[in-house]
């Protein structure tokens, strides 16, 4: 946090845009409905051992069927905007360029549009939230294989845009590259759980295919920014993005100078990777050096493509690590800069307290200097964080009623939100939105229904009710008071 003095003194301006994020799959259920085609996440799914409960989608928050009862929640609770995402194969059940699109799969983003719309919220559409199509996967290994990919993501995303862009302003490519492409190929925790442990998969090159996957997704990002420039913008006006996730990170031993630069590596690691190829036409220099010609080269071509295509960055960020060097030098499959990350520092002191998700530890200070790195190395970009929240220990296992009252999540949008004010008022950061993660609890990934994140408790067994915590309404009530007026 920044001094008393600051917090008392930061705010946001007048026309800050705020409001909930969701993704598809994690929320719309109705898997096999009017015609959706399976994606990588419903066969990941299927796998015994994947998903913590062993669970799915199928069902999820049933939005597919709930999204009015879910607008009303967000008017209700004063939100300015929402950010959603698309299921490729509800709108394209095959996926590629020469498949058929799916009329009834459009039309229910439509009918979510229309709905947003009329009740005043703008829509913020993620064009990719980790549900690719099965079938591209199976007929040409999905991200790993440019041309064909390349090819049938722009063609999705000009779908879109023609059916959605008379109406929606603000698109987001993909979201957290980092994610799809280290979880989804080197780790093998997230579908399509490729890795090189053959304990956990007999198919997967850790060392080599998270880093071609994000050459590919930067590419086809490019290529879909170029096409909404050029077919969509001019008649549209709307802008896009890509979203990009990162921890904040502070040195293990603070006085050790290799600690500190560990940290810088692991930033340029986790987020650079893809900023620098956005801002800058080029990957980090520890990242090449590391990598070798592991790391694909942009060509020229690629380069047009993808450098300066963000019309503004999207910021998903939840916590903080410690962060060590390592002495040895890195294993093929390292994918962090060779380092370790802990959640205590040398002293053993915690970075910030235990939620549900063993990643995430609330540090609220290290939004502030995240927001504040990511704008100086970018050269003051427009930001919207587009994903912040946080789930809560034992908050599965408690009555109806306590978890209702969640104070620490409360507390935690406070303290981060309160942060990104700081950055907008004392730290020259262009940040122009704010979207909670979650709307709703919903399918949390790997962790499934064990792990709560929404603002709003969803009562899986009980009909699928929905009733807000106590962090619904908190969310409100913090940017009332920080909003200029
Ligand atoms: C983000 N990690 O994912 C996603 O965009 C959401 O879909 C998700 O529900 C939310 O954060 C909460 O997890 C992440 O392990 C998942 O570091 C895992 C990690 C980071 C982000």
């Amino acid at each position: 946090m920044g001094s008393v003095e600051e917090t008392k003194k930061a705010h946001l301006p007048k026309d800050f845009l705020w409001g909930f994020a969701t993704a598809s799959y994690q929320i719309e259920g109705a898997i096999h409905e009017d015609g959706r085609g399976d994606s990588i996440w419903d066969t990941f799914c299927r796998i015994p051992g994947k998903i913590a409960d062993g669970s799915s989608g199928e069902t999820a928050c049933d939005s597919y069927h709930r999204y009015k009862e879910d607008i009303a929640l967000l008017k209700d609770l004063g939100a300015k905007a929402y950010r959603f995402s698309i299921s490729w194969s509800r709108v394209i059940p095959l996926g590629g360029r020469d498949d058929p699109i799916n009329e009834k799969g459009l039309q229910y983003y439509e009918s979510v549009v229309d709905q947003l719309l009329a009740n005043g919220i703008e829509p913020m559409i993620t064009l990719f939230h980790w549900d690719l199509p099965q079938a591209l996967h199976d007929r040409y290994g999905g991200f790993l294989n440019q041309e064909e990919y390349l090819k049938d993501y722009v063609n999705f995303a000009r779908v879109m845009f023609k059916a959605l862009g008379p109406k929606v302003k603000k698109w987001i490519t993909y979201n957290e590259p980092w994610c799809t492409t280290i979880l989804g190929y080197n780790i093998g925790q997230f579908a399509p759980g490729h890795t090189s442990d053959r304990q956990k998969n007999p198919v997967g090159d850790g060392s080599t295919d998270p880093w071609k996957a994000g050459h590919n997704i930067l590419i086809s990002h490019g290529a879909a920014v170029k096409v909404y420039r050029e077919e969509f913008k001019p008649s549209q006006s709307g802008v896009i993005g890509i979203t990009l996730n990162g921890d904040w990170v502070e040195p293990w031993d603070a006085d050790d100078e290799q600690d500190v630069e560990a940290c810088e590596r692991k930033l340029e690691f986790s987020i650079a990777w893809f900023g620098d190829a956005i801002y800058k036409g080029e990957y980090p220099a520890s990242m090449r050096k590391q990598l070798g010609d592991r790391l694909p080269k942009f060509t020229e071509e690629e380069i047009a493509l993808v450098k300066g295509s963000n019309d503004f960055y999207g910021m998903n960020h939840y916590t903080a690590d410690y962060v060590k060097h390592l002495e040895t030098s890195p294993e093929p499959d390292n994918f962090n800069g060779n380092l370790e990350t802990h959640k205590t520092n040398k002293q053993g002191h915690a970075i910030g307290p235990e939620t549900q998700s063993p990643w995430l530890c609330p540090y609220a200070p290290g939004s502030r200097k995240l927001i504040k790195w990511i704008s100086d190395r970018y050269d003051r970009p427009i930001m919207y964080v587009t994903e912040n929240g946080t789930s809560l220990k034992g908050e599965n296992d408690k009555s109806t009623d306590e978890i209702l009252e969640d104070d620490f999540r409360v507390q935690y949008f406070q303290d981060y939100i309160t942060a990104m004010a700081e950055a907008f008022t004392f730290d020259n950061v262009d940040v122009r939105g704010y979207m909670a993660w979650s709307l709703l609890d919903n399918f949390e990934w790997a962790e499934g229904y064990e792990t709560r994140f929404g603002v709003t408790f969803v009562d899986y067994e009980g009909g699928q009710k929905r009733h807000p915590k106590k962090s619904a309404r908190a969310i409100g009530d913090i940017f009332k008071i920080l909003i200029e007026s």
